[in-house]
């Protein structure tokens, strides 16, 4: 299945900084599909909500130095 949350990440100042994040997201398992847009400062995750849950996408997040809000 698929469950779609929003994210406010601040701090992303280049589009490095949103590669980063992006590439992390991809990176676990049970992301289907991650998108990071440096001009709103969301990202868009498609995730298996029986694999992991949204607190894990916004703890990956922070471990990348960003702080992270959970949108919806
Ligand atoms: Mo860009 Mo982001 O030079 O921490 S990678 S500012």
């Amino acid at each position: 299945s698929t469950q779609v949350c929003r994210i406010r990440i601040n701090g992303m100042t280049c589009t490095s900084c949103s590669s980063t994040v992006e590439q992390a997201l991809q990176a676990i398992h049970g992301v289907q599909k991650a998108q990071v847009a440096l001009a709103t400062e969301e990202a868009e995750v498609h995730y298996d909500p029986n694999i992991l849950s949204y607190n894990q996408l916004l703890q990956a997040i922070e471990d990348t130095g960003f702080e992270a809000i959970l949108i919806s």
